[in-house]
């Protein structure tokens, strides 16, 4: 039986020799103070010629071995003990192997919407967690949509203090002091993740509008919107200038390019998540600006992408943004479908012509938001319908957006909305599995190049996650199509 490691590994010998039993922890069920201990009593070398975030770790009767060229790459040996802690009648064991390890791209990032539904600091915590066990390293943290604006900031205390009561379907609302965005930012980097703040700009403004009207214009309300209202309850009532807006429409918001006072605003917001952000990434959006003219779309993009080049880190954007005058080097998000329609594949290779690299999120396989089936209680199916685990994991990054070289890939991200996840069981259950898929995608080699890089061998490698992630607390979904036992 092969081993249930989760992302596979760049190189995995099974050695054969007798296995490793170590003393059994305290607790028998926590494999990863187990996971822990053997680490911290290993055979330790630093290894330069490693690349980032690599490492070899071999297994045998005797002990443990790590060697590492980076922190990050001990914190994986680490991870990937924790999954081969096994157990017999005589208890714990793992076995003998060499593992050779590295990710396949530099950029492996899992996204949480706070704006929808605000998500407290220990849910946070619980994502970082969740995330780092599965060698992803970047939190991509959705801050301000139209249903809230989550941040405090010293430059503009009147944006949380007025955008923050309400969270999408009327639920209560909240935000993150500098203070609790400082501990996940810490919490995050402890595991080896940076934070990648978003500010969603020129669209998804509404929550900004309710303390600054004269930056917003009024809210375009098609009959798309008007029909989607109607198909779901407790949407509140359709967007108006002024009001709290808690449904689930899109597109509807948007920032006046003619508005005074709009750039020194975007420079002190702007300005102030960077100072407060150690990791290089700031998002500034671009997505579904429908109601937003596109002349002053294209000008209000570029503005915000060449402050945030200003304030030293590089700025990311939804691919729609592309079409527009950016800075060389801004990286663009693609949210397209695995096979591109409706030209977003040129858009997200505008990023690359002009020096950027792209990250991949296609919307029908790594939206952790989207249903699994007709019967997920929560969920979305904009997607292309629900999208099934299978369909989560039969994509390849390096074949979405044609003519992008591969070393154009900044790697991939798995986005969470929340427009109807309210807590962490509805995020355990729309991660877990998925959220292995995109794990895979982002470190393991390319589909289809090992035996292991199939969906036959990873439907049995997730089934035997299972009972590590019923240790841990992971309420995850027992999803059709995996080999649960
Ligand atoms: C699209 S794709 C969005 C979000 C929604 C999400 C729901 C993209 C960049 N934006 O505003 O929350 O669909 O699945």
């Amino acid at each position: 039986m092969p081993l249930a490691l989760i992302p596979w590994p760049a190189a995995v010998r099974e050695l054969g020799g007798p296995p490793l039993r170590p003393a059994p922890p305290a607790d028998p069920g926590d494999r990863r103070s187990l996971a822990g201990l053997l680490a911290a009593a290993a055979h330790r070398a630093d290894d330069p010629t490693i690349g980032a975030e690599g490492y070899r770790l071999r297994v045998d009767a005797d002990g443990v071995a790590i060697a590492a060229g980076d922190d990050a790459g001990f914190f994986y040996a680490e991870q990937t003990l924790a999954q081969l802690i096994d157990a017999d009648a005589e208890g714990p064991l793992l076995p003998a192997v060499e593992i050779s390890d590295a990710p396949r791209f530099p950029y492996r990032g899992v996204m949480l919407d706070v704006a929808r539904h605000f998500h407290g600091v220990e849910t946070v915590e619980a994502v970082i967690d969740r995330a780092s066990a599965l060698k992803l390293n970047a939190l991509h943290l959705h801050l301000t949509d139209d249903q809230g604006w989550r941040l405090e900031l010293a430059s503009h205390p009147e944006l949380a203090a007025e955008g923050s009561a309400l969270s999408s379907l009327g639920d209560a609302g909240g935000r993150y002091s500098p203070a609790d965005y400082r501990r996940i930012v810490d919490y995050a980097a402890e595991r080896h993740m940076i934070v990648v703040p978003e500010v969603d700009l020129p669209g998804h403004t509404h929550a900004l509008g309710l303390s600054h009207p004269e930056l917003v214009a009024d809210p375009v309300v098609t009959d798309l919107m008007r029909e989607v209202h109607d198909l779901f309850p407790g949407q509140g009532e359709l967007p108006r200038r002024g009001a709290p807006y808690v449904g689930m429409a899109v597109g509807f918001s948007s920032l006046r390019a003619d508005a005074p006072g709009l750039e020194p605003f975007l420079r002190d917001v702007l300005g102030e998540i960077a100072a407060m952000t150690p990791g290089p990434y700031l998002h500034f959006g671009g997505d579904e600006a429908l109601g937003t003219p596109p002349g002053e779309y294209h000008a209000m993009v570029s503005l915000a992408a060449r402050i945030v080049t200003e304030t030293g880190k590089t700025p990311i954007a939804w691919h729609e943004a592309g079409e527009a005058d950016l800075p060389p080097g801004t990286v663009g998000q693609y949210w397209g479908y695995v096979t591109p329609t409706e030209g977003h594949d040129d858009s997200a290779r505008a990023f690359v012509s002009r020096g950027g690299r792209i990250i991949l999120s296609p919307a029908n396989a790594i939206y952790l938001d989207m249903k699994y089936d007709d019967e997920t209680p929560v969920g979305l199916t904009w997607a292309d319908g629900p999208t099934s685990v299978e369909r989560s994991y039969r994509w390849d990054p390096a074949d979405v957006v044609a003519e992008v070289p591969e070393s154009a890939i900044l790697g991939i991200e798995a986005p969470m909305w929340t427009e109807t996840v309210r807590d962490l069981a509805d995020i355990d259950l729309l991660m877990f599995p998925r959220v292995c898929s995109a794990a895979e995608a982002g470190w393991s080699p390319r589909l289809g190049s090992t035996p292991q890089r199939s969906w036959e061998a990873f439907r049995e490698r997730v089934a035997r996650m299972a009972p590590l992630w019923a240790e841990a607390g992971i309420g995850f979904h027992r999803a059709a199509g995996i080999a649960w036992r």
